[in-house]
């Protein structure tokens, strides 16, 4: 397997911290930032990063507070470190592909790729080659733009993106996909939070959060469950404390105790500097991976039976009446859930459940965030229909202080959805497109991410083009994933920087380099912006500041526009030329599209941009029956066999999804080693292992085939019983490709089945 990493066998391990976010974490920032790039360009960055006539911070997709509310420093030390990784001053160059080949290359680790620095002009590797050589622009879209034209159906190529791309260039690249002929248009989204848009799209009639940043600010309670925002959405801390002066409570829900939800301290503000900082969570519940359906089951139990025992004071009826459908089905069902099985599947109390509960009976309004240790669960989407089942009952939507809130990934995420990216895009939508655009796109739904692997592994699929990711390495099952990208006559990759997706290629492959989010964007008419949509639904522009990285490049609507002319030839009613040249026009395009986006370029031009409605805060609930839907969820549990352990597999401090900044994870203590692997020191001793053994991870799937990720060291951690942690994508390998979530085919990321082995040593 390619990979091979990097030493990183220094591993030293201190107590995991009780804090997040204070002075350390601005001077690690400024340190990442000045050893990638200058003082005046780390100046020039952070003074831009999230301001209204600046640009985006090309992390998270947690919003900024309206434009009068900004700090001067409306960032955070990992936003610091996102935008320090892609301003940097080193550079890749023809000579140094001259100098590697490309399996020397995928020898190298994911760090490493990610260090050499932005990519300076477009590469190719020619069929039978060893190296990336230089090609120019031209000529590497006619090849591209060839293999395409050659296919027997449009259906044997495949557009990945990530959330890192802008508004604009989604809408086009899912244009110039449907007028070329196929829906498939795999995403990150797919791995990420697609479970928490079926759940919501079934019962409320849309898949996005209902909650403002005011609403969280002004919520009387708070559940903050599967996530760790102290590492991803570290200005969510912010907010959390804001809700906490205000009088409202969190919640917290986690296998794992991670530092910010359990203590914050603001780095801007001289109380954090000295000082304790804020307790974040006022109740902790350390909860067993893949719990929370039961959990939430439980406390809707309770909820029914304080309604019984006090009739009309507990439940929201002319709500649940005027504006539901389902709940009698569902009380149901409720009544029958058993506290032994809730035991089991959470590891908690009753006593605690109970505490929580009386909390939600004294609070109007109730929000509840999540993020993928909800969506990574084979029953990830039953557990989010039972966390809206929870919110109806006291009619907890489209009311201030309540509702839904999915923390969305990528800073784009969102908006690239409601740009059209999605294998399955409702047909109105694509009415709407064919109609501004005089053609008929295809309404047979595409491959998402799984299915696409798969196409491509059986030979259905020949050309893959990747826009701003890195799929092999974000994939499940990497042995199966790399074969199946090798096994493509052709893979192109629209980067910022090097990676793996880069090194694992087809028998022809491109590196087409690209604008950031930080690079000035130059056009024909001028300087351009794009525009983002947080997890909020916010949309606004974002501005590049910075001298480009290289002349060479060209930007993503760029790339797309000259590809799609190329592919389709002449298209009156699709300007591609004029899109290039100015992105407004390919705003006025989107506001006749999609709803929402009516005037959108006057709109978009006011500090802040704008919101975009979304009907379930006017009590509208675009679902068949026109009512939000209360359902009816089975308890399952992945079954642990005896001597196995439930694996999750997250995110470290140090690291944006599969490029690894540094070998640290500081607030869990783990310093210079991401080859580790957690575990309850109980299950040490049963296993006969002793902490800082080296082990090989194998995981059990019903196939045989056996998935190996060799020589992890192995940490003793206060993980709940029976499971385990390590990080993302070093533990890829162990996650099958057919172990996905039920409706929304996400990968169980959070719930792989491994054993422990001594290691060999064999991989060193
Ligand atoms: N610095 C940084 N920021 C990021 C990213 C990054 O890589 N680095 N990635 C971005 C992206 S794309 C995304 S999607 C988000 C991801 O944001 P998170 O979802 O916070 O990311 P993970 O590291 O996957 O952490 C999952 C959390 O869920 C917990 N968990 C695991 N299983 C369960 C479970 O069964 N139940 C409960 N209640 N909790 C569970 C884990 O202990 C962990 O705290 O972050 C975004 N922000
Ligand atoms: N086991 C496991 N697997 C997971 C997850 C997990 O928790 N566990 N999480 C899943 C999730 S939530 C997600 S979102 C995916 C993430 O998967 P991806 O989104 O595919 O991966 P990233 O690591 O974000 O992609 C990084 C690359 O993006 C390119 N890039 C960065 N900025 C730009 C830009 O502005 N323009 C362009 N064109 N390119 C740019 C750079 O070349 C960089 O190498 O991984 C998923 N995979
Ligand atoms: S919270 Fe997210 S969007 Fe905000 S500065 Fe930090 S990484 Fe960037
Ligand atoms: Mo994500």
């Amino acid at each position: 397997m390619s990979g091979i990493e990097d030493p990183d066998d220094e591993l030293s391990v201190t107590p995991p911290k009780q804090w997040a976010t204070g002075v350390p974490a601005v001077a690690h920032a400024l340190e990442y930032s000045l050893e990638q790039t200058s003082l005046r360009r780390t100046a020039l960055t952070l003074l831009n990063i999230n301001q209204a006539k600046g640009f985006d911070c090309p992390g998270c997709a947690w919003p900024e507070p309206a434009p009068g509310k900004r700090h001067l420093n409306e960032y955070c030390e990992n936003g610091a470190k996102h935008i320090a990784d892609e301003a940097t001053s080193r550079r890749i160059t023809a000579d140094f592909f001259r100098e590697h080949s490309i399996a020397k290359l995928d020898t190298r680790s994911d760090y490493w790729l990610n260090q050499q620095g932005r990519l300076t002009e477009p590469m190719i590797k020619r069929s039978g080659g060893t190296h990336y050589e230089p090609i120019g622009w031209d000529e590497a879209l006619e090849v591209l733009a060839r293999e395409l034209r050659l296919l027997d159906s449009p259906d044997e190529a495949l557009f990945y993106t990530s959330g890192r791309l802008n508004n604009e260039a989604a809408f086009l690249l899912q244009l110039f996909a449907r007028a070329y002929g196929t829906n498939n248009l795999p995403d990150c989204s797919n791995m990420c939070h697609e479970s928490s848009g079926s759940a919501l799209q079934e019962t409320l009639g849309i898949g996005k959060g209902s909650v403002s940043l005011d609403d969280i600010h002004h919520s009387d309670l708070i559940f903050v469950v599967g996530q760790n925002p102290g590492t991803n959405h570290p200005r969510m801390l912010t907010a959390l404390e804001e809700t906490k002066r205000n009088g409202g409570r969190i919640i917290a829900v986690n296998p794992l105790p991670e530092a910010g939800l359990i203590r914050f301290k603001h780095p801007q503000k001289p109380r954090g500097v000295i000082g304790r900082g804020t307790k974040i969570a006022d109740e902790f519940l350390q909860i067993r991976p893949g719990g929370d359906l039961a959990l939430f089951q439980a406390l809707n139990l309770l909820l029914l039976e304080a309604e019984d025992a006090a009739p009309g004071s507990v439940l929201d009826h002319s709500f649940i009446d005027a504006s539901t459908t389902g709940f009698t089905e569902f009380a149901e069902q409720t009544r029958k859930v058993s506290w032994d099985a809730v035991s089991e599947a959470t590891g908690l109390d009753r006593a605690q459940i109970e505490r929580v509960h009386e909390m939600v009976l004294e609070s109007r309004s109730v929000i509840v965030c999540w993020a993928m240790g909800l969506t990574q669960h084979k029953h990830g989407v039953p557990t989010i229909r039972e966390v809206v089942n929870f919110l109806l009952l006291r009619g907890n939507l489209g009311r201030p202080g309540a509702g839904v809130c999915p923390v969305r990934g990528h800073s784009n995420v969102q908006g690239d959805r409601t740009m059209g990216v999605w294998e399955r895009m409702p047909q109105p939508f694509l009415d709407a497109l064919g109609r501004e655009f005089g053609f008929t796109p295809p309404s047979r739904h595409g491959l998402d991410s799984v299915d696409g692997i798969r196409a491509m592994r059986d030979g259905r699929a020949k050309v893959f083009l990747g826009v701003a990711g890195n799929f092999v390495r974000a994939t499940p099952d990497s042995e199966v994933t790399e074969a199946a990208m090798r096994g493509c006559r052709l893979t192109a990759h629209i980067s910022t920087k090097l990676n793996r997706s880069h090194t694992v290629c087809g028998d022809t492959a491109l590196i087409l380099p690209t604008l950031g989010r930080s690079d000035r964007d130059t056009q024909a008419t001028g300087v351009q912006f794009f525009t983002v949509e947080d997890s909020m639904s916010e949309v606004h522009a974002s501005r590049g500041r910075l001298a480009p990285a290289s002349p060479h490049l060209l930007s993503e609507v760029a790339i797309i526009s000259r590809l799609a002319r190329r592919v389709l030839g002449h298209t009156p009613a699709i300007p591609w030329e004029d899109f290039e040249a100015d992105y407004g026009t390919v705003r006025d395009r989107i506001s006749r599209v999609v709803p929402g986006f009516e005037d959108f370029n006057a709109r978009v031009a006011q500090p802040g941009g704008f919101r975009l409605p979304n009907p379930v805060n006017e009590g509208v609930f675009r679902t068949p029956s026109g009512k939000a839907v209360f359902t009816c969820n089975e308890l399952t549990m992945p079954s642990v066999p005896d001597g196995h352990l439930l694996l999750q597999t997250l995110r470290s401090h140090d690291q944006w999804n599969t490029i690894p900044y540094a070998l640290n994870d500081r607030y869990r203590g783990i310093h210079n080693a991401r080859r580790v692997v957690l575990v309850n020191p109980a299950d040490l001793a049963r296993l006969g292992l002793a902490d800082h053994d080296l082990v090989d991870l194998i995981s059990l799937w019903h196939d045989g085939r056996e998935r190996r990720a060799e020589d992890f060291r192995v940490v003793a951690y206060p993980t709940p019983p029976g499971s385990a942690a390590s990080y993302y994508p070093e533990t890829n390998v162990l996650v099958p490709l057919d172990s996905v979530a039920d409706i929304s085919n996400t990968p169980t990321s959070k719930a792989v089945l491994v054993r422990l082995e001594a290691a060999t040593g064999a991989a060193r």
